[in-house]
């Protein structure tokens, strides 16, 4: 396949195209990833930039049904949406994939959606950078609005954050006034919290629980990147398709504000230094996955196991020998 006709056929929004780009990028084979890369240089002049949406919930919140409905919603405004998933627990891939494709029945109809299920890797590394390039991929293809999803277990959502523009965290109506024992640190990554199901016999649930984080939000220190009023919460109910209006104006008047105040790009710019030290990072340690340098760490550990060798110099000797 040639890489310029693809990359052609990407820039016209072909969804096969594209697919089959990302198909590139998830691949472990070294002449596919090279084709990647050489793929994405050649888009990178786009100039074209998708509002990138992280979605993270604990599993049955609604995240599916969400993506559906939003997703549906954006489409009948004529806007153009791709929806990718970190998955970090590979045990979940085989089934996320015919889970969410029969979830999201009508907008993996829709012509102007594309629908990725997550790629099947164990490493949430290897799942991130992935991730990056395939959201890379979908905004040259002009998709408007990229959904990243995740399931919140932690980890995943770090991820996610690092690579949306906006945050979004759907939680469940809980009974009584807990706060579902949701962790500080994933509170404080949400730009909208969006209590889900807020319909029928949960509704007023629904509204208690997200009077809760309202409170718990208001607690939270002040952000750089928010105008008054942020982070928020707000009840949604995917299923009867109530409140999603309301949650994309708050979003894009978010997102506005963020562009016209510089942060929207200091956060790109933040992003791709992470991104940049996590490569590193990430490329050192394969490094000692050779199998000299795992021989090499083998000898050594004897020496230090006998006494030899202390573990600073052992290191040093070590370090000394990789290229
Ligand atoms: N009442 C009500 N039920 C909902 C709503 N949204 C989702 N559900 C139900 O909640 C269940 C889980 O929904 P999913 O969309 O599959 O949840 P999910 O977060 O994608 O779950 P995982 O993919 O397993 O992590 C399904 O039975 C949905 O019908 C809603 O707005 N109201
Ligand atoms: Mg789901």
């Amino acid at each position: 396949m040639q890489t310029d006709s693809l990359s052609d056929r990407i820039l016209k929004g072909e969804r096969r195209a594209l697919a089959r780009a990302i198909t590139l990028a998830e691949s472990n084979r070294a002449d596919h990833r090279a084709q990647a890369s050489d793929l994405l240089a050649r888009l990178a002049g786009s100039g074209r930039q998708a509002l990138r949406i992280g979605l993270s919930g604990t599993p049955g919140v609604g995240k599916s049904t969400f993506i559906e409905s939003f997703g549906m919603m954006l489409t009948g405004q004529g806007l153009r949406v791709a929806v990718l998933a970190v998955d970090p627990s590979s045990a979940r891939s085989g089934g996320s994939i015919l889970g969410d494709k029969t979830r999201m029945e009508r907008l993996s109809r829709e012509k102007n959606a594309f629908i990725r299920p997550s790629p099947s890797q164990s490493h949430l590394g290897g799942v991130a950078r992935r991730t990056r390039e395939a959201i890379a991929l979908c905004e040259a293809a002009g998709y408007d609005v990229v959904l990243i999803e995740t399931v919140g277990v932690g980890q995943s959502e770090t991820v996610v954050s690092e690579l949306s523009d906006l945050f979004l965290l759907l939680l469940a109506p809980a009974g009584g006034d807990e706060l579902q024992g949701v962790k500080r640190g994933i509170m404080e990554m949400a730009d909208i919290i969006l209590i889900n199901k807020a319909d029928g016999d949960l509704k007023a649930t629904a509204t208690r629980t997200c009077a809760d984080y309202a409170g718990a939000l208001r607690l939270l220190r002040k952000r750089p990147q928010d105008p008054e009023g942020f982070p928020k919460a707000m009840t949604v109910s995917a299923v009867e398709e109530q409140g999603l209006e309301q949650a994309w104006h708050e979003m894009q008047f978010l997102t506005r504000w963020r562009r016209d105040n510089g942060i929207w790009e200091a956060n790109r710019a933040a992003q791709a230094r992470y991104w940049f030290d996590q490569e590193v990072r990430h490329a050192l340690l394969a490094r000692l996955d050779t199998p000299q340098a795992k021989a090499e760490m083998e000898r050594l550990n004897a020496e230090v196991s006998a006494g030899r060798l202390n573990p600073a110099r052992a290191a040093e000797k070590l370090l000394g020998t990789l290229s």
